[in-house]
Order: structure tokens, then C-alpha cells, then sequence
């Protein structure tokens, strides 16, 4: 198909990560000429990465490598109660520069298959840092500060985001962010987390599974927009495991020690008392800046809301030919699937002739914490703030994963609950579940849930035993019956 009117190509994609990769490759698949400008911009600390995106360079991919490292490492002392000899147990340490490079090596792997694909599926990829001229005008400033005009008769926005650092003295200097975890060059040792999103709690998680004593420093609450009894399930399980929480606490300063330590100076935000500690790092997961600064988005005549892009139900902005999807979108879930999902139903809308919008509802998600945590649908606050108390039952219950028993591994915080509506077949409005493998469990229900689950379905379904998975399938306590909803008996 030949580029509409007078452009260059049909599509410009501007950020080649997991929803402008998408949206570029299903664009062409429908026949568009499309372009896609990619760029990277080192972090203060120097790191930067090649093309895919976050989730494949400093996001999930690595972070989730590093925790299966963790459990690994959590496995080998099970393995001895199962009988595995393991000949001097308490040797047993993470080689951390290995890791990095095991980990690097993948994610080299998957930016070389990325180049690849996209030159055998006829997207031009362009290594530069894209942004506006006028509305149908986007310029690349190429990496040997040359640049590069192209136009397009439709544009997506799909540029994501950065991690923030406080303002406070030392931040910049002294701190890292999970841009730069996953290929320092240096063992971490006894590290700060500032933050507890989902992203200070996995990071945290793994450090102190590989071996590093973590600490979250909390602002106010734990993974703020998840269910918070499951959030506070997840905080305890962490504890258990020996990684202290500095509740209601804010850092001051990072200052070098002379031996080249860090040393941090917070404050508890409620009593105003002042403390401070040394760590070798510290890591700020205080949440992410979408990069709508380099995109002169003036010239387009883009608005913007809180360094987000405001789209509608259809990802288009206030300026008709131009789009956006994935992390820089305002108020919508920060998950690559959502960016790809996104990007390749716009790309059918744009030149498939497809009607079919996104459905932002009811998305799965999965906490990688040291015990995992994953829910769908809405959090037990939530319903109960949309139906009212009397109007939601919710079914909860303890369990005790059988491959738990032998290496004595503790079970007091494998959960599972659901939220349901009170009335009739009980349609299903939430699940949750904290235990081993929680993606992997909570992936199949939420294709239930999309499918309009019921409690009365969920529990006709018969389980697969023995899994923790089952124990959604014997939810028979509700919260409302104020009965205990610890396990008696395993197979009956
Ligand atoms: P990105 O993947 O961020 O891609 C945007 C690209 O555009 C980047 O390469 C950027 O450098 C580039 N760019 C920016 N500005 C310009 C410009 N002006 N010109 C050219 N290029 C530009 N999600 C999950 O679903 N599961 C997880 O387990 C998970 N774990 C995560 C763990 C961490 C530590 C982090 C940070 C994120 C995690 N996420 C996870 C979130 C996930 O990575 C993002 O939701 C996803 O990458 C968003 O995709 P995107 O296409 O919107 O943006
Ligand atoms: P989140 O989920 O936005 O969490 C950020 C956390 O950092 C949260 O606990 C905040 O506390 C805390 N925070 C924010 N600002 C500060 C300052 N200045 N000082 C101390 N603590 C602070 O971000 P993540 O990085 O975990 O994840 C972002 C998204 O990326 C996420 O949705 C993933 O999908 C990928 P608060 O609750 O605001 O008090």
C-alpha cells in the first residue's frame, strides 16, 4: 500500500518498547509503511540499553530472571529436606556479577531477535530520539547529532517511562533505580528501597533471597491501588523473611561515608523523629515519569496530564491523527500486555478496518514478591465503595500448599480470597491469591472472570489436586460468617 497523500509513511510509532513494537509490526501486517524511532537515554549512573522497551531491557524480563535466581536459591535449602545431599549446605552464595551477565546475555539475545523481526516485517526502525515539528512532522536526533525529518499521516506516541528520583541532596549522585539494578556491576550488599509499589516490593524480595540484607522505606501505604488486606499479607510475608519496613518514613539525604558507604538520613513523617543508617545501596522505586519532555509536544498541540498523555477510549488524543498507547497514557494499568494489547487493536482500528477498543477492565497482574501475590478484577475496598457492604460477599481462606510441609516452609500467609456480589449466582468481581507460581495460577481465572464468573460456577469446578490452585475451587468460608478460615484437613 502506498503512503496516504503527500507523507513519508502512514504511520510514525515514536518509542519502539512493548507497545509501539506491537502497533508497528500489526500496522505493517495491515499493509501501512511504517516507521518506528527508538532511543535510550543513559541514566545518571551512565546505563543504558538497547532496543524493546522497558519490560525487556531494565522491567520484567530481568526482574523476573533475578527472582527465579532468589527462589533458586530458596529451592537448594528445600532440596535438602528432600532428601538431595548437598554437601556443605551454608557455602551455598550468589555469584552476582554471573547473574548480571547470565541476565545480559538474554536480554542481548532478545534486542538482537527484536532488530531481526522488525527488519524481516518491513517496519524501519530508527535509532533516534524522536520528537515533533508540527503535527504530521516528527524529527530523529540520531546518535551522531545529525537529524533525520520524517512525516507520517498518523502518529502513536508510545515513548513510556522513566524512574523518578526525590529531590533530595545526594539522590542523583548517590542512588540507582531499577534502571540500573539489573546490570551493576557490583554486588549490591545491604540496600534501601525507597518505595513500596510493587516494583521496591519485588526488588527488595529477590535482593535479600540472593543473599542481601533489604529494607522498605514506606511513604504511607504498601502497593497503594492493590487490595489492601492482600498488600498487608504481602508486606508481613516479607518481614517473615527478614526484610525490615520503615513504615511512614521519608528520606532527607544520601551522603558518601569515607569508607564509600551511603549514609541516609530519614524521618518518620508522623512522629518527626529522625534516624539514619549506612547501606551500600540504595535504590529509589518511588514510581515513574512519563517522557513527554523531549517530545515538543507544543508543536503538535498535544495536551498533557501529569506528564501523562490524556487519551479517549480509542488512545487518540485531543489531536485527531495522533495516538498514544502503553505507560505514557494517563490513568490506565503500567503492564506490558496492556501496551501490546493496546498498540495491535489501534494498528487493526488504524488500516484493518477493525472497530474493536481496548478493554482496560478486569486486567490480571502479579506481584514477583518473595511469596507472590497476583490478583484480577476489583480489590474487596473497591467493591464494597461501588455495591455497598451488604451488597458483597467475600469467601477467603488460608491453605497450605503441599510442598511446603517437607522443607517446613511457613504457610501463614497463602491466601486466597474472592469478592463476589451478594446476591444471585454471585458473580465473581475480584480474586486474589498470595502463594507460589501466583501468575500462572490467576492468568486461567481471569479469562473466567472475563467470561463472567460465578461463585456458583467456581464452585461447581473441580479441582486439580494437590495444586494451590484448587483452593479457589473449596472457598466455602465467607468473611461475613466470621468462622475461622484456616485449613483443617488437606484431602478431604
Ligand atoms: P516502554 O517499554 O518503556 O518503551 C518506550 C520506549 O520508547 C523506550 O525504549 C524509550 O527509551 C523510548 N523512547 C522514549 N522517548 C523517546 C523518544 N522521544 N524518541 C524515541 N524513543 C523514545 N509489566 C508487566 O506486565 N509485568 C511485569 O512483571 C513488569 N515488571 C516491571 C518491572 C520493572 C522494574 C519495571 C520498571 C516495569 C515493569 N513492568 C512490568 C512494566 C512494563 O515494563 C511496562 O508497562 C511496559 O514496558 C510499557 O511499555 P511501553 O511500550 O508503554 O513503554
Ligand atoms: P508506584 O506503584 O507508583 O509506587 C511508588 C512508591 O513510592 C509508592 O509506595 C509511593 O508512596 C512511594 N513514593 C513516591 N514518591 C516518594 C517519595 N518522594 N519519597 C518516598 N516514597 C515515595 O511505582 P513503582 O515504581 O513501584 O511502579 C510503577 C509502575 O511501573 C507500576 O505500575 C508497574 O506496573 C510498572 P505513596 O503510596 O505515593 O505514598
Amino acid at each position: 500500500m502506498a503512503p496516504i497523500n503527500e507523507y513519508d509513511y502512514d504511520l510514525i510509532v515514536i518509542g519502539g518498547g512493548s507497545g509501539g513494537l506491537a502497533c508497528a509490526k500489526e500496522a505493517v501486517a495491515n499493509g501501512a509503511k511504517v516507521a518506528c524511532l527508538d532511543f535510550v537515554k543513559p541514566t545518571p549512573l551512565g546505563t543504558k540499553w538497547g532496543i524493546g522497551g522497558t519490560c525487556v531491557n531494565v522491567g520484567c524480563i530481568p526482574k523476573k530472571l533475578m527472582h527465579q535466581a532468589s527462589l533458586l536459591g530458596e529451592s537448594v535449602h528445600e532440596a535438602a529436606a528432600y532428601g538431595w545431599e548437598i554437601p556443605n549446605k551454608e557455602a551455598i552464595k550468589p555469584d552476582w556479577e554471573k547473574l548480571v551477565q547470565s541476565v545480559q546475555n538474554h536480554i542481548k539475545s532478545v534486542n538482537w531477535v527484536t532488530r531481526v523481526d522488525l527488519r524481516d516485517k518491513k517496519v524501519e526502525y530508527i535509532n533516534g530520539l524522536g520528537f515533533f515539528k508540527d503535527p504530521h512532522t516528527v524529527v530523529a536526533k540520531l546518535k551522531n547529532n545529525t537529524e533525520r525529518t520524517i512525516t507520517a499521516s498518523k502518529i502513536v506516541i508510545a515513548v513510556g517511562g522513566r524512574p523518578r528520583y526525590p529531590d533530595i541532596p545526594g539522590a542523583l549522585e548517590y542512588g540507582i533505580t531499577s534502571d540500573d539494578l539489573f546490570s551493576l556491576d557490583r554486588a549490591p550488599g545491604k540496600t534501601l528501597v525507597v518505595g513500596a509499589g510493587y516494583i521496591g516490593l519485588e526488588c527488595a524480595g529477590f535482593l535479600k533471597g540472593l543473599g542481601y540484607e533489604s529494607t522498605v522505606m514506606v511513604r504511607s501505604i504498601v502497593l497503594r491501588g492493590f487490595d489492601q488486606q492482600m498488600a498487608n499479607i504481602v508486606a508481613d510475608s516479607m518481614v517473615e523473611r527478614g526484610i525490615p519496613f520503615l513504615h511512614k518514613t521519608i528520606p532527607k539525604s544520601v551522603e558518601k561515608t569515607e569508607d564509600g558507604r551511603l549514609l541516609v538520613k530519614y524521618v518518620n513523617t508522623e512522629t518527626q523523629e529522625e534516624g539514619s543508617d549506612v547501606y551500600d545501596t540504595v535504590l529509589w522505586a518511588i514510581g515513574r515519569k512519563g517522557l513527554v519532555d523531549d517530545l515538543n509536544l507544543d508543536a503538535a498541540g498535544i495536551q498533557v496530564k501529569a506528564d501523562k498523555i490524556a487519551v479517549n477510549e480509542a488512545e487518540q488524543t485531543n489531536v485527531p491523527h495522533i495516538y498514544a498507547i502503553g505507560d505514557i497514557i494517563h490513568g490506565r494499568p503500567e503492564l506490558t500486555p496492556v501496551a501490546i494489547h493496546a498498540g495491535r487493536l489501534l494498528a487493526r482500528r488504524l488500516f484493518g478496518g477493525s472497530k474493536q477498543i481496548m478493554d482496560y477492565t478486569d486486567v490480571a497482574t502479579t506481584v514477583f514478591s518473595p511469596l507472590e501475590y497476583a490478583c484480577v478484577g476489583m480489590a474487596e475496598e473497591d467493591a464494597i465503595k461501588k455495591y455497598g457492604e451488604d451488597n458483597i460477599e467475600v469467601f477467603h481462606g488460608f491453605y497450605k500448599p503441599t510442598e511446603f510441609f517437607i522443607p517446613q516452609k511457613s504457610v501463614r500467609y497463602c491466601y486466597v480470597k474472592a469478592v463476589a456480589e451478594r446476591s444471585g449466582d454471585q458473580k465473581v468481581l475480584g480474586l486474589h491469591y498470595v502463594g507460589p507460581v501466583a501468575g500462572e495460577v490467576i492468568q486461567g481465572f481471569a479469562a473466567a472472570v472475563k467470561s463472567g464468573l460465578t461463585m456458583k460456577i467456581l464452585l461447581n469446578t473441580v479441582g486439580i489436586h494437590p495444586t494451590t490452585a484448587e483452593e479457589f475451587t473449596r472457598l466455602s468460608i465467607t468473611k461475613r460468617s466470621g468462622m475461622d478460615p484456616t485449613p483443617a484437613s488437606c484431602c478431604s
